[in-house]
């Protein structure tokens, strides 16, 4: 029987990727995201490559949402092998003391409570079976702090504080629990950050080469590829001409 996957955000950038190489490696998705119409389209393109695909919308933010529909999924979509928590964002930039509590509360709630919310549903089921992969999308963010990104870096300091905790919560039950921090990743990531200014989210990749989401897909892979007895904890992948969150070379 092929494993099955969780993706959360799976409606572009890293999620989709994600999808796509568990795909073409014969991996059953369960694919997340707000957007429906997204979600059809992967399906369908997921399909020609022989898996089985579920596509479910809903906002982790709501809790009631998220414990409706993960808890009462089909039968055979119950056994969750790899919950991949990617969904999120950064909501505007700039200093804290200008900031906006909509952006906050966007950030903190999907970032840090929405994963809390899925990983809460879902980690049971692995505990119950004494199996089952987490995989957090945390960020240099999380690893770091920059200027004018205070609230977006303290959400990712947060998915780094919850993923060293679930895994010491879940280690007697077998579970793998593994942080992926990727550097600049051309997504859609800055077009939500900058609130859909194209020309301030193209500027974010301008005289380098960043990472595209299939790099970080592929070390999505390697790390649920090793053999039961190895888990990867922590990953800080950036493209070659970012040296920190905010030090690129730039030609
Ligand atoms: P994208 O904006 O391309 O993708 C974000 C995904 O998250 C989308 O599928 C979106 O789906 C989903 N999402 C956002 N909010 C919600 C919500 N409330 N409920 C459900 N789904 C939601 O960005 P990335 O692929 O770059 O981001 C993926 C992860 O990687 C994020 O956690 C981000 O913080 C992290 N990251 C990104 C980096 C980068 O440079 N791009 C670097 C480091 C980390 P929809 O809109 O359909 O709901
Ligand atoms: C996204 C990377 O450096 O823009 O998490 O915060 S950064």
């Amino acid at each position: 029987m092929s494993a099955i996957a969780l993706i959360t955000g799976a409606t572009s950038g890293i999620g989709e990727a994600a999808a796509l190489i568990l795909a073409d490696h014969k991996t059953d998705l369960i694919i997340t995201g707000r957007r429906q119409e997204r979600l059809t389209l992967l399906k369908n393109k997921l399909e020609t490559r022989n898996v089985r695909v579920l596509p479910l919308c809903f906002d982790v933010r709501e809790e009631a949402a998220v414990k409706m529909i993960l808890g009462n999924l089909p039968e055979e979509w119950r056994k969750i092998d790899i919950l991949i928590n990617n969904a999120g964002l950064a909501s505007g930039m700039g200093p804290l003391q200008e900031g906006d509590s909509d952006d906050w509360n966007r950030m903190i709630d999907t970032n840090v409570k929405g994963l809390l919310y899925v990983t809460r549903t879902i980690a049971p089921g692995m505990v119950e079976r004494k199996s089952g992969h987490i995989i957090n999308i945390g960020s240099i963010a999380g690893k770091e702090v920059y200027p004018n990104g205070g609230v977006y870096c303290a959400t990712k300091h947060a998915v780094g504080a919850l993923t060293q905790g679930m895994r010491m919560d879940m280690l007697p039950h077998h579970i793998k629990v593994t942080q992926i921090n990727p550097g600049a990743v051309e997504t859609e990531f800055s077009l939500v950050r900058f609130h859909g200014d194209k020309a301030q989210a193209d500027k974010m990749y301008e005289g380098y080469e960043n990472l595209v989401a299939a790099d970080i897909a592929e070390c999505i892979w390697f790390v649920v590829s090793r053999p039961p007895h190895v888990n990867i904890n922590d990953m800080v992948v950036m493209p070659t001409a970012q040296a920190s969150a905010v030090l690129f070379h730039k030609e």
